[in-house]
Order: structure tokens, then sequence, then C-alpha cells
């Protein structure tokens, strides 16, 4: 295959709830959304789905326009592949920048699959035709706005809640969910902000007695050390998010006992291809693996539905329906849990239509790459 031309578009959508973590806070996104034309017409589209802020990781949506511009697209566009893996070898070279390069690799998936005329699931190694979706809520202003936002998903049927903790809003609203909601699947994600000070150290201690599925991401990115003192103290799985950029750090949290659980983020990760290498590795080593999410638009969250259906899959992923982020996607049908159950598409490629209309219209900034 050979990809002659692409488009980028920089597209805005409002969040319906205002979303708010240790790191960050947002009320709507801009997702980079990659359209690549093969020499023969077929399309693959891909999503670039970095914050626009550098505050979860460094990148942010004006450097993945700029990498993905300047880098990414020149290097692929004109290359004879076989296959995404081998496409993706055409910016190997090019170091760290996941974000932007999941956004292409996405692209190349969605295409491929589309022309060998298979669904992007079966294409990855997908055995599921369901998947499993959890939500992730965001930090509330107080602890009856968060019962009520957890009330509304439990009430829709999604069987697993994630809460965003923080110092200072951890124990205590944890507890509060804990007593109302019984024995919910329940699990918390700090995105780094706890140190191993004796405060941060005694509230992560004592989420330990709060029956949570896992503790995502306490400590820094970096900071193995911190993660592995963690877990030798408390039962809880420590499951990693923002410090597993690539395969060798995923190695290196498992050599280091610094992680029970793994959340693949397929943009975290650098797209379709790592986000495989990853889970392959974290079933040699008997870790479980869900997929996690950046509040995708639906063709990203296409891809996160596709690949949670490989085995290694095996907790709930934040593939929630699009009705939970935005009040329209760029994908028809949009995606649609009933009971926090979503079918996995089986029509060849991503398996669902490209609303290029509403794309426009939400369209800010666009650039063509190629002929
Ligand atoms: O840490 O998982 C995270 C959203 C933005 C940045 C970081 C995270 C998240 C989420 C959203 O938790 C998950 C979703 O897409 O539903
Ligand atoms: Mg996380």
């Amino acid at each position: 295959m050979q990809v002659v031309s692409a488009r980028m578009h920089r597209v805005r959508q409002s969040l319906v709830h205002e979303f708010r973590t240790s790191s960050h806070q947002k009320s709507y996104l801009e997702h980079i959304l990659i359209e690549l034309h093969d020499r023969d017409g077929a399309i693959g589209w891909g999503e670039i789905a970095s914050p626009s802020g550098p505050f979860y990781c460094p990148e942010t949506t004006d450097t993945c326009w700029t990498i993905t511009e300047k880098y990414l697209l020149p290097g692929l566009i004109g290359t004879t592949w076989q296959h995404p893996a081998e496409a993706a070898g055409t910016w190997a070279k090019v170091r760290g920048n996941p974000f932007a390069k999941a956004g292409v690799d996405m692209a190349v998936w969605a295409l491929w699959s589309l022309v060998e005329g298979v669904g992007l699931a079966r294409a990855l190694g997908g055995t599921r035709d369901r998947v499993v979706a959890g939500v992730s809520l965001g930090i509330e202003p107080t602890i009856d706005d968060l019962l009520e936002q957890v009330r509304r998903h439990t009430d829709a049927g999604y069987p697993r809640v994630k809460l965003k903790i923080a110092p200072g809003w951890d124990v205590e609203p944890v507890r509060a969910v804990r007593e109302r909601f019984g024995d919910l699947d329940l699990h918390v994600d700090a995105n780094g902000i706890y140190t191993d000070s004796e405060d941060h150290l005694a509230a992560l201690t004592a989420l330990d007695d709060c029956a949570l599925t896992m503790i995502e991401q306490p400590f820094a990115p970096r900071d193995f050390a911190s993660h592995a003192r963690l877990q030798a103290k408390i039962n809880t799985p420590v499951c990693l998010d923002e410090s597993v950029e690539t395969v060798d750090d995923l190695r290196t949290a498992i050599a280091l006992d610094a992680i029970g659980v793994l959340n693949i983020k397929v943009s975290r990760m650098g797209g379709l291809t790592p986000a495989l290498a990853a889970h392959d590795v974290a079933q040699q080593h008997d870790i479980a693996v869900w997929c996690g999410g950046m509040h995708e638009f639906g063709i990203g969250r296409a891809a996160n539905v596709a690949i949670s259906s490989l085995p290694g899959f095996t907790l709930p992923s934040d593939v929630s329906a699009s009705a939970k982020y935005y009040a329209r996607d760029v994908i028809i049908p949009e995606v649609i849990a009933d009971h926090g159950v979503v079918i996995v598409p089986t029509a060849p490629g991503l398996g669902h239509q490209i609303d290029t209309d509403f794309i426009a219209e939400n369209t800010l900034q666009s650039a063509t790459v190629g002929r």
C-alpha cells in the first residue's frame, strides 16, 4: 500500500460535563483528525487525542500539529508498505511524541483493515464481540455533586466507576461513594500528584481499606521507585498510566515490581502497533490490562473499542458511549453502551461512517500534506 496524500483537521468539541483531574481541567477539546488517502482512493481516519496543554503529558495540540505535518506524514507519504507495523517504521526515528504518532498509526490501521476487508478489531487480533465499558469521573465541586454523577452513570448501567483523586479529595469522597453504592467496582486515578511525604502516604494507605480494584498512577510518571515501594505496602493493585509511554517502560515497571495493572492508552503509547506489543508483554507477565481513554472523539474511541476486544483486556475499559462525552459525535453510528456493554463493529475498517459535514463545521484549522 501507499499513502499519497493526507489531510489534517483540528476539530473542537465541547464536553457535556466539565472534567477536572489533579493535573488539568477542561470543558472542550481540540483533537487533530488525520485523513490518509491511498493510491486507489481508499481513505483511513485516525485521531490525535492530545490534551491542549502540557499537563497530562509533555505534548500539546500545537506540538502534535507540527510534528505530524513536518516529520510523520512526509516520511509516510510515498513509501510502499504491506502491513501497519511496516508503515510505523517510517516514523521510528522520531523520538517521543506518542500522541502525534498514535493518530497517524490509527489512520494507517483503519486504512489497511478497510482495504483488506476486515474489521479493525479482527485485524488487531481481537477475539471478543463485545467489550465492557466503565466511566471515569472528574473531581467535582462537592461530594454531593460526585454522588450525583456516580448515580447517573450507575443508573445508566455502567458496572465500573473510576474517580479522580488529589490530596484533599481522596479518602473522604471515596468512602462516601463506597458507602452509598455498596460493592460497586470502583477505582481511583491520581494522575501522578502524590509524593512519598508522610501525609500523602497516609492517604494512599487509607485507600487500601476501600476495596478498590486499583489505584492508578499515584506518583509522577518516571517515579517507578515510589510505585514499587507503595505496591509492597498495600494489597490494592497499583495501576500505571502516565509512567508507561513505551514497551521498555513497561518492562522496567515489571522488573521493579512497580506495576499490578496496566492501563493501555493507544494515544499515550504511540498507536495501535505499540499498544499491541504492550498487551503481549503484559500477558506474558500476567499483568491485567484495560484500555484507558483521552476523551476521544468517535474515531479514537472506535480504535479503543477495537483493541479492547483483545484477550488480555480483562478489566472494563474507558470506552464509554459517545453521549457520556459529547452532544454529537464525528462517527455514524455513534458509540453506544447498553448497561456498559459496547458491541464491537465487524464491518471493514473502523466500522463506522465518518461524519465529514459535522467535522467540517467544527474545524478550526486544516492542512494538506502530499498531493
Ligand atoms: O488519566 O485516564 C486519565 C482524561 C484525560 C486525561 C487523563 C485521563 C483521562 C480520563 C478519561 O480518565 C477517560 C475517558 O476517556 O473516559
Ligand atoms: Mg489515568
